[in-house]
């Protein structure tokens, strides 16, 4: 998969070398480039924002900049899926990690102050698919966090990434519940002891009381799952 960022702050993605996604770069599964935005300017201050028109509170990304980012990275032949993080798009969740980790080529556009000139948007979509995309109900200064986020989940489902497949089957969300809680030795800490079925070596009990386990945990801590 080739994935391409594109930011005024490229340094925010260095962290994405590291450990796991790192070594999918090595391994040439995950072809990731950062760019900064700024290298489509060419004016002297190198300017990337400006004053809204009608007025109001705040800088808005000039379009220029982000037409030439666009030319410059959509391929000639084949649509890119284009992602625009913001607080105003559809919610991020495990579904579209999973949609998106079959793509083959993703560009994602970091924006910041009060937003991106509209005109992007529709011109980006001549390109590619366009999809805004929100990590949660909260604000962000930028789209880099959020970036950061959606790369790693969707970077971990591509085959090959991580290690043992099967480590991603029993994780929080991907059956729609979250996960079952987890023991290691010793079987008695601090007094603690571990929930003793676990030691039986009785699996298929062992299965149901994790599954019991997950659905219990659910109800508690995230019911809007299990509404529908
Ligand atoms: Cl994707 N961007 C920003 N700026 N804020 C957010 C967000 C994205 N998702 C939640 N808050």
């Amino acid at each position: 998969m080739r994935i391409d960022v594109v930011s005024i702050f490229p340094s925010y993605f260095d962290g994405l070398t590291l450990s796991l996604l790192g070594k999918a770069q090595d391994s040439g599964i995950l072809d990731l480039n950062v760019h900064d935005l700024r290298e489509w300017t060419h004016d002297r201050h190198r300017t990337v924002d400006d004053t809204p028109y009608g007025g109001g509170a705040g800088m808005v990304m000039k379009p220029e900049p982000w037409g030439e980012a666009l030319d410059a990275l959509a391929p000639d032949t084949g649509r890119p899926t284009i992602i625009f993080p913001s607080p105003a798009g559809e919610v991020f969740t495990q579904a579209t990690a999973r949609e998106l980790a079959t793509r083959e080529h993703l560009i994602f556009g970091c924006g910041r102050y009060e937003g991106i000139d509209e005109r992007v948007f529709e011109y980006a979509a001549e390109l590619g698919e366009v999809r805004l995309i929100s990590l949660g109900d909260y604000v962000l200064n930028g789209g880099e966090v959020a970036v950061m986020a959606m790369v790693e989940a969707i970077g971990r489902l591509i085959p090959g990434v991580v290690g043992n497949p099967e480590s991603l089957v029993e994780e929080s969300h991907e059956d729609g519940l979250l996960e079952y809680a987890s023991y290691t030795k010793p079987s008695v800490w601090r007094d603690r002891e571990v929930p003793p079925i676990l030691l039986s070596g009785n699996h298929g009990a062992i299965a149901a009381w994790r599954r019991e386990q997950q659905v219990e945990r659910t109800r508690a801590r995230r019911p809007d799952l299990l509404d529908d």
